[in-house]
């Protein structure tokens, strides 16, 4: 296809979630008179009395956090689940109404101490710090039996539904495995089956001879929009080595991913000069006790900004009913990203 085919409205296919997007460039076009949203800004304060992460603080569930000086992790005081849950029991029509007991852990960790910073604008060491912490919440949530799954993620900015600004994560740890990721095991399993080769191997490889859709690199990982992004500025962030999760990386790699997790995040808030709200989770082997060779540790990156800091996409109409959908082609996307600086723009 030549370049200027890309252009017209075309369908793309991912592999890893096996569902297509349509892309149509041609829509950036069209004129917007719908919502505008408020930009969330950075704080511009260390330490906030009523935040209930910050260190000191009562929260809303009565209890009290310390002094902490790094990073903190807690039990969360209004978990989606519990590590006890009653089995449902059968109902009369399993073949219609079928649910099923779900066991499970929420935890709340908080990156760092200072109620105004970000990922991007934390230091790489203590970004490092973030990144021991989420491979020993991994290690242990996996290591309970009960367990099968961890999931762990950042809602960041009231656009993506974050209830507070304070630098902070989720970590929601299940007996079953959620369907996200389990399309994404089964797919790597049979294309390991029908190629001998892992997918995310095989399509970094795609992406390093293409280099259009690279955001930035680093020697342990790689920032892509991939082909088949959904999110206008969606991004995929690969182990360049075939490791499944956290747990395998070398002190390097560990630091490795601090330092492009900062470099991703600055590129994004520099995009439209505002902290860029997203949703970001990482997908690793499953803690299920199965050997699981397939497994390639990755990251998504789902923003909801589409034409600037107050315009964003919304996933509706065709979106539900039909299929995801696009305006900006994932190269398009990837070179706006790929242009910017590393340094934070509020650091002049
Ligand atoms: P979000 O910003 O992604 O919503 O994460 C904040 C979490 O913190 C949320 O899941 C929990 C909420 O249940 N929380 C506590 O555990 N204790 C509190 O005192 C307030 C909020
Ligand atoms: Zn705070």
């Amino acid at each position: 296809m030549s370049d200027s085919a890309w252009q017209f409205p075309h369908r793309r296919y991912n592999p890893l979630r096996r569902q297509w997007v349509l892309v149509s460039p041609h829509r950036t076009e069209r004129p917007w008179q719908g919502e505008v949203n408020t930009s969330s800004g950075f704080p511009d304060i260390q330490y906030d009395p009523k935040c209930y992460l910050c260190p000191g603080n009562d929260r809303a569930g009565g209890k009290k956090n310390p002094v902490y000086k790094g990073v903190f992790s807690f039990d969360n005081d209004y978990a989606a689940l519990l590590p006890d849950s009653p089995d449902p029991g059968t109902s009369s029509r399993p073949e219609l109404l079928l649910a099923e007991s779900e066991r499970g852990r929420c935890r709340v960790l908080c990156f760092h101490p200072d109620h105004g910073l970000t990922l991007a604008r934390m230091a790489p060491d203590d970004i490092r710090q973030v990144v021991d912490a989420w491979s020993d919440q991994y290690q242990e949530l996996g290591g309970v039996p009960a367990i099968n799954h961890v999931q762990i993620f950042e809602n960041r900015g009231t656009m993506m539904g974050a209830s507070n600004p304070h630098p902070h994560c989720q970590i929601w740890a299940t007996e079953h495995i959620p369907d996200e990721p389990a399309t994404e095991t089964n797919a790597l399993i049979e294309y390991q089956k029908s190629h001998g080769s892992c997918m995310l191997c095989d399509y970094i490889a795609i992406e390093k001879a293409e280099a259009s859709r690279i955001v930035c690199e680093n020697d342990d990982f790689l920032v892509v929009v991939p082909w088949w992004a959904v999110w206008p500025f969606e991004t995929l962030l690969l182990a360049r080595q075939h490791t499944g999760s956290l747990a395998g990386f070398s002190d390097r790699q560990r630091t490795s991913l601090a330092a492009i997790l900062k470099q991703t995040t600055t590129r994004y808030d520099n995009l439209f000069e505002t902290s860029f709200p997203y949703t970001m989770g990482f997908h690793q082997t499953p803690t299920d006790g199965n050997e699981h060779p397939e497994w390639h540790f990755h990251g998504h990156f789902y923003p909801p900004l589409l034409r600037s800091a107050t315009v964003r996409k919304f996933m509706v109409g065709f979106e539900m009913l039909g299929m995801p959908q696009r305006d900006i082609t994932p190269e398009g996307a990837a070179e706006r990203l790929r242009v910017l600086p590393d340094l934070h723009f509020t650091l002049k």
